[in-house]
């Protein structure tokens, strides 16, 4: 299987973030996409490209223009203020206050962003950017007739909406991707969620329409991050109604609940009759991920990848989570590799 990589992902490095009352190093830190890149390589999974540039044409699909204009130049308003540290948001408008665009900049950060877990650092926009890059790339070998590609992307991108950052996430590659798929003349995309989180910025993305089937299996959101939505009672709405399905499971759960789930999901993939597939590939289900609550073994990847593979679809996998950082690769290749056994 091709993967696409770029080494961009360095440039962003946070710092900190807010974990159970302490300033804690970031979960989310370079060495987990090369981890996974070494293990790609270990393994001969297949050739490893950099990606082509598509410009912003393709990110402005799925975010708003002023999103996109606020992220890429909110770290040089930063440096205004002759800051070191990373650039965190720390008021949001919540209820009971208004929806309005302040002019400050952290003001600005707190309407574009829905939690603290995402800090801008110097070269955050550029990685961003380039993972979505790499999201695209994957996307047209597919198109140009692979029949699977992996982009291994870094940051991950599922809790972006279409103008809010948050959860390690600021532009989201697996929705940018699928968008590309529908606006290169396919009809139906579905997308599998497999992330231990709800992929909440990639639901609200799709919400209302149609075109795009979103099926998400994660810990539930009431006790779980993002805490404000990914329940199973979310089904869509207007002309997405019907096109919306969660599979929340409690704490604790190992491979048999969660593969009873992924059947359940890859049957209303079939129903909707999807003629692509992009899996958001998170890996964070592992019994020792340090944020997760899952109990899924290495083995179990392989399972989890002959599963989607009997789904019979073209299949873009798009790195996600996964912060167990020495088995992140063996377990995201072991789904590619359990894909690609099965596939033949
Ligand atoms: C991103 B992805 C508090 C722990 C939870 C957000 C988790 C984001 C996960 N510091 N923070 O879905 O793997
Ligand atoms: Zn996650």
């Amino acid at each position: 299987m091709l993967t696409i990589y770029s080494d961009d992902h360095h440039l962003h490095h946070g710092r900190c973030e807010l974990m159970d009352g302490q300033l804690m190093p970031c979960f989310e830190m370079p060495s987990r996409a090369d981890h996974v890149l070494q293990r790609v390589k270990d393994r001969e999974l297949g050739p490893v490209r950099a990606p082509h540039d598509f410009g912003l044409a393709p990110l402005a699909r799925v975010h708003s223009q002023a999103y996109l204009d606020f992220f890429k130049g909110a770290w040089e308003r930063w440096t205004v203020f002759g800051q070191e540290g990373d650039l965190l948001p720390y008021t949001w408008p919540a209820r009971t206050l208004r929806q309005v665009l302040p002019t400050s900049l952290h003001g600005q950060l707190g309407y574009y962003s829905f939690d603290g877990g995402a800090p801008i650092t110097a070269g955050t926009w550029q990685a961003a950017y380039s993972a979505a890059q790499v999201a695209l790339t994957a996307q047209q070998a597919i198109q140009t007739g692979a029949p699977a590609a992996f982009a291994l992307c870094r940051p991950p991108g599922h809790h972006a909406a279409s103008d809010l950052m948050g959860g390690y996430c600021y532009l989201n590659n697996a929705a940018i991707a699928a968008q590309a798929f529908l606006d290169q003349g396919h009809e139906k995309v579905a997308i599998l969620d497999v992330d231990y989180h709800h992929g909440n910025g990639t639901q609200s993305i799709f919400y209302e329409r149609r075109d795009a089937l979103f099926t998400s299996i994660h810990g539930h959101p009431e006790a779980e991050f993002p805490f404000f939505l990914g329940y199973a009672d979310e089904l869509g709405e207007g002309a997405g109604e019907g096109f919306n399905f969660n599979y929340p499971l409690p704490a604790g759960s190992g491979w048999e609940s969660w593969s009873a789930a992924l059947d359940q999901a890859c049957r209303e993939i079939e129903r909707y009759g999807a003629d692509i597939l992009v899996v958001s590939l998170g890996v964070d289900t592992f019994k020792d991920d340090p944020i997760s609550q899952f109990k899924l073994d290495s083995p179990d990847y392989l399972a989890m990848g002959a599963r989607i593979a009997r789904l019979g679809r073209p299949t873009l996998f798009v790195m996600e989570g996964g912060y167990a950082v020495e088995e992140i690769g063996i377990n995201a290749v072991n789904v590619l590799e359990g894909f690609e056994e099965a596939a033949q």
